[in-house]
């Protein structure tokens, strides 16, 4: 039948991305609750998933990724989520900014500025895109920065700038989230006057890393759903300052070019 030879075309497999991530959770359930039984999700990372979809994409062969929006994948190539009528992969939702305890007492102005960090979907594309066409991602988000300085006016209005002291904010190197964590590391050393270490770890060390303080903060907790294995794990020991995006996606993704248009399409 037809929806057997979609499996076929594709060798039953879907490309994820790195063990840890959400969406790797979420698509394992999707591949529970439509039944795919036969069906493998790779582990692998954000940029071999990529890299996969490109060679794929240039050869217009069908492909089956692990995808989520905001990502740059969407404004380079014509791409579709396949339908989720069972919900697998839950609502769009927010992401958070999370500090470590006692920032707030310890660097008030860099606490301030993070609190009011907030931004669009778009904006998060506009920096992923500058980075996936070749431009190092400090260069992105200052251009970026620089696009945008009456945001950024109100993002620092009123704060005092610091005098050279350290911070450390932690990602996982998701291209999201290496283009939301750069635009904050530009504005906190532009505007605020610091000096900013990131350090690019696993989801567990990230979350580890401010709940033990030896970050000061991340901008990657995807919520209510995709990171809060993490969340609970660690409530009470990280501060959430609450949303700095809304209106994500997450879902199985292949090129527009493919006849497929449901996940339930894949039994
Ligand atoms: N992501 C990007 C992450 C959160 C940010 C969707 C790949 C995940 O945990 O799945």
């Amino acid at each position: 039948n037809e929806a057997g030879s979609i499996g076929e075309t594709v060798g039953n497999r879907i490309i994820g991305i790195d063990p840890g991530a959400g969406l790797m959770k979420a698509s394992a359930k999707a591949l529970q609750d439509y039944e795919l039984r036969n069906w493998s999700l790779l582990e692998g990372s954000g940029t071999a998933m990529t890299a996969a979809l490109d060679k794929a994409y240039k050869a217009q062969q069908p492909i089956i990724v692990t995808g989520w929006t905001p990502h740059w994948m969407f404004v380079k190539y014509d791409l579709k989520y396949l339908d989720d009528p069972k919900g697998s992969f839950g609502a769009s939702e927010e992401i958070h900014t999370i500090a470590r305890l006692k920032l707030d007492k310890d660097q008030p102005s860099a606490y301030r500025f993070l609190d009011r960090f907030h931004w669009t979907p778009s904006d998060m594309e506009k920096v992923m895109i500058g980075i996936s066409e070749g431009k190092n991602p400090d260069d992105a988000a200052a251009g970026w920065v620089k696009d945008n300085a009456a945001t950024v006016d109100e993002w620092v209005k009123g704060i005092p700038p610091a005098s050279g002291q350290k911070l450390k904010l932690a990602l996982v190197a998701w291209d999201s989230e290496i283009a939301s964590t750069h635009v904050v590391k530009n504005v906190l050393e532009s505007r605020l006057g610091f000096k900013v270490d990131l350090l690019q770890v696993e989801i567990g060390p990230m979350w580890a890393g401010i709940a033990g303080g030896d970050a000061d903060a991340m901008v990657a907790a995807w919520l209510p759903t995709t990171s809060i294995d993490f969340y609970n794990k660690y409530k009470g020991s990280f501060e959430d300052l609450g949303s700095n995006l809304e209106g994500t996606r997450l879902g199985f993704v292949v090129p527009s070019y493919m006849d497929v248009n449901s996940i339930e399409d894949l039994r």
